[in-house]
């Protein structure tokens, strides 16, 4: 397949300032009438040919100008047509098959609703069109369908006009006077209720607001509202962003390839980012449905006012709108904690990513099939990248930048550079070499040293960085690190400094310490990247109770855990060490679970334990299964030892009713930590107080911690919980995608044997994305079951990419990283995955977007 590359951008041939579309809708034969104007650009090279990209379509009528015109010719499944003149309309007609169309991408049909997906090259499916981000167009639709099959009819922008049509049909009309990409243009038709509300904007516009769902769901929009309205106000508050439309519409499907799309005026959502009740959604999905409503939202200034040049600035929207959801979610709820999430997802997702095959930079530089480029990667470092230009400037002068951002490219197709530029003159700032950040893939890894004599204090700072695909030597990156030194007798620091590293090594002194102070460095997780710091287990154990950065006390507990726990699994460790470092942690965590002036938010977040992707990343190459089992032993351990706290701790939370504030939420948080620690250590204690659990839950987030802690048991409490849970939700698809998943994702020893049965089961469907990821994604990350002895895993893993391929390659593809890290385990494991990555690669026929991430993982 070829390889499209960021340097041999060009300016579009021609522009197409206007597109007329005409829908006459059906299931399974949708006829589409497109005119276009097209217009040279004088900025584009010279050509008699227009070319418009295509996708499995065929030109049933082509006219220019209003005459039948003949001069064009298929090349590949581009349509070039032969164009005397400067200036012309063009007319085509194509035909699709929304039924058939079991790629989500273009126009498809979802349990009798059609509905469109464009980005990120979709719209090609649909017609032919210069599909590249670059050519923006105002769109005017028109679709007729069945008034019974069809009721609502929604397009971009504002509604103009509608009326009946002949046979029972009708018609609407939408219009956007907005300039837009096609990858923003959307079209649903379908039987749907709305949620109404409306907002009034800072100056005065009053904008209707909907939410569409299937009749019977609208009594679980409410949140998804709520998050709408707060995201409009928050974004007119904190970056001066107003709405721009008179109407705000969104739409939930349940068949959906990724969390939801921004399209100008009409979101398409996945269901699970908007149904929430107390029932049903857990205190994590109510917190996923208000991140990815304003996501989404947030995207209106950045992504579609100022969108993209290319795909290749992918990050440019999706980087910067992270930043967004992410700020507006701290500020609604517990901005430490938060900022804690956010590191957890980058550390579990990202970091793997910077350190695999398939690494590349926020902005790459090459790419075969755009959708495998969004990336933990593209998305959670591009916006870490963009939060490190809020710790160099301050948020004030970074809103400066913004805003001249926004006002200098409003209208236009903008890159990651321009950006940057805008910041530097905003903001005032020199990002010259910060601009690494967007070139050089990996993690970047400081190691500090620290000297005190007197009493001055020398912390020497050496950054590397190791070879990814295509980049044997980095350059030295501008890290900016906030770094305080405490006083062991006082308890206190001297002052928070931010310490920017810009060269390999710097060293950077301090006054007035009669004594080595304590280190606390890359406070709040200023820079995303990894540290190695002179800091004992004794301090770190006293930074985990007395650092006043919540997110530093966080680090210090992780950093204590992992470095035992890396020891453990290296083997390098005696059975004293094993107890000093076990006894050192219990302590810790009991002062923790002790401490009454935390907030149960916050303890819960204390208490986690590194994830084991993270763990595994700290190591060069580890067998999996001992990652798993050191961390269980531990849990155990921890279980045992405090198990008077955990039980106190339970009870007392269990006395919390139900509510969504903080502390309500932060009660049923530490009941799911003191289950997952009891029940390694007393099944049958912990499997009565997750049945009682179970039993009495008033809310799902309550129920699902205990099934899940049963789940992982071979106790009779499990099967009954199971059946119990999966006819009470019966026909709710979330729900039952959570039934799924908790099965695949447990602990529990035969979750293989599980699995394979689920995957037989009349429930199971490779027709919907969601069903897929939560058998099947929860699998690939159960690390004890993925990687059980045999290659067992592995095998199931590579038949799922090779029958879904043909399915739905967009999600297959994104299941071929869970292969791809075979370096990264020991070399009996490696074999095995490796084995069956070529399996894949011998396939006959293969997707542009699986062969890309086979070929580039085997490398
Ligand atoms: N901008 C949206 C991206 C998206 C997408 C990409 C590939 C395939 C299907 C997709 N659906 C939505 C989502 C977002 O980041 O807001
Ligand atoms: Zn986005």
């Amino acid at each position: 397949p070829p390889v499209i590359h960021r340097a041999d951008y060009r300016p579009p041939e021609w522009l197409i300032p206007q597109i007329a579309l005409n829908f006459a809708l059906s299931l399974d034969a949708t006829k589409v009438q497109s005119t276009l104007k097209v217009r040279r650009n004088p900025a584009g090279d010279a050509t008699t040919q227009l070319r418009l990209n295509g996708d499995a379509l065929e030109a049933k009528a082509i006219t220019v100008d209003g005459h039948p015109h003949n001069d064009w010719h298929m090349d590949g499944s581009d349509l070039v047509i032969d164009l005397p003149g400067d200036a012309h309309d063009i007319g085509i007609e194509t035909l699709i098959d929304p039924t058939a169309n079991t790629q989500l991408s273009g126009l498809y049909a979802s349990n009798g609703l059609l509905c469109t997906q464009c980005e990120a090259e979709g719209f090609r499916r649909i017609t032919f069109f210069p599909d590249r981000p670059d050519v923006l167009s105002v769109y005017s639709v028109r679709m007729s369908g069945d008034k019974a099959a069809f009721p609502v009819l929604l397009s971009n922008g504002n509604p103009t006009d509608s009326g009946d049509g002949p046979d029972d049909t009708h018609w609407a009309e939408w219009h956007d006077p907005w300039p837009k990409p096609s990858y923003l243009f959307a079209l649903v038709a379908g039987d749907l209720v709305a949620n109404r509300d409306s907002f009034t904007t800072m100056n005065g516009r009053k904008v209707s607001l909907a939410i569409y769902v299937r009749a019977g769901d609208e009594e679980r929009t409410d949140h998804a509202m709520r998050s709408l309205i707060a995201s409009m106000k928050w974004d007119e508050d904190v970056y001066g962003r107003e709405y721009d439309l008179d109407i705000f519409n969104i739409v939930a499907v349940s068949d959906f390839n990724a969390g939801a799309m921004e399209n100008k005026g009409l979101n398409v959502f996945n269901t699970r980012y908007i149904l929430a009740d107390p029932e049903t959604a857990t205190d994590g999905d109510y917190d996923a449905v208000e991140g990815v409503v304003a996501h989404e939202y947030f995207h209106n200034w950045s992504g579609n006012r100022v969108t993209c040049r290319d795909w290749f600035q992918l990050s440019l929207k999706e980087g910067f709108t992270v930043l967004r959801d992410q700020q507006f979610s701290a500020d609604r709820g517990s901005p430490p904690v938060k900022r804690i999430e956010d590191v957890r997802v980058l550390r579990a997702a990202q970091f793997p990513e910077d350190s695999g095959p398939l690494a590349h930079p926020i902005r790459p530089d090459s790419y075969q099939e755009i959708s495998n480029f969004y990336t933990a990667t593209v998305y959670n470092k591009g916006a870490e990248v963009i939060r490190m230009m809020t710790v160099l400037t301050g948020m004030e002068r970074f809103l400066k930048g913004t805003s001249l951002y926004f006002d200098r490219h409003d209208g236009e197709a903008a890159t990651c550079e321009d950006f940057v530029k805008a910041i530097e003159d905003g903001a005032g700032i020199d990002l010259a070499q910060f601009r690494r950040w967007y070139e050089q893939a990996g993690t970047p890894k400081v190691t500090v040293e620290m000297a005190h004599t007197g009493s001055t204090v020398t912390l020497t700072l050496t950054q590397t960085m190791a070879p990814t695909p295509g980049q044997p030597v980095k350059q030295p990156m501008v890290i900016p690190l906030r770094t305080a030194l405490f006083d062991r007798a006082t308890g206190q620091h001297h002052g928070e400094e931010l310490l920017v590293l810009d060269q390999p090594s710097q060293t950077f002194t301090f006054e007035g310490f009669a004594d080595a102070p304590v280190l606390s460095i890359n406070r709040g997780f200023s820079a995303p990247v990894e540290i190695t710091a002179p800091i004992t287990a004794d301090d770190l154990v006293f930074l985990a109770a007395h650092d006043d950065d919540p997110f530093a006390r966080y680090e210090a507990m992780q950093q204590l855990i992992v470095r035992h726990l890396v020891a453990a699994i290296s083997g390098t460790m005696s059975d004293a060490e094993r107890a000093a470092g076990r006894a050192a942690i219990g302590d810790a965590m009991g002062a923790i679970l002790d401490d009454t002036a935390l907030d149960d938010l916050m303890r819960g977040e204390l208490l986690i334990l590194p994830g084991e992707a993270y763990l595994a990343e700290q190591l060069t190459r580890a067998d999996p299964t001992r990652i798993f089992a050191e961390r269980e032993g531990l849990k155990r351990w921890l279980g045992e030892t405090l198990k008077d706290k955990w039980l106190a701790l339970h009870d007392r939370c269990s006395a919390v009713p139900y509510s969504l504030d903080a502390a309500a939420r932060g009660a049923r948080k530490l009941k799911t930590q003191a289950l997952v620690h009891l029940a390694p250590a007393d099944p049958a204690e912990a499997a009565a107080r997750a049945k009682a659990q179970y039993d009495s839950a008033t809310n799902m987030t309550d129920r699902q911690s205990a099934l899940m802690v049963l789940c992982s048991l071979s106790v009779a409490e499990r099967e009954a919980a199971l059946a119990d849970f999966h006819d009470r939700f019966a026909g709710n698809m979330l729900v039952i995608d959570k039934w799924f998943s908790l099965q695949a994702g447990s602990l529990n020893p035969n979750a293989t044997e599980h699995v394979k049965a689920l995957a037989q089961h009349p429930d199971f469907t490779m027709a919907n994305p969601n069903r897929v990821r939560a058998l099947w994604m929860a699998y690939a990350v159960n690390a004890q079951a993925f990687h059980r002895e045999g290659g067992e895993g592995y095998r199931l893993i590579a038949d799922l990419i090779l029958r879904l391929d043909p399915i739905n390659a967009n999600v297959a593809a994104r299941f071929v990283s869970s292969l791809g890290r075979w370096k990264k385990v020991d070399e009996t494991r490696a074999a095995l995955m490796r084995a069956e990555l070529e399996r894949i690669a011998a396939a006959p026929t293969l997707s542009r977007d699986v062969r890309e991430q086979v070929t580039k993982s085997l490398e």
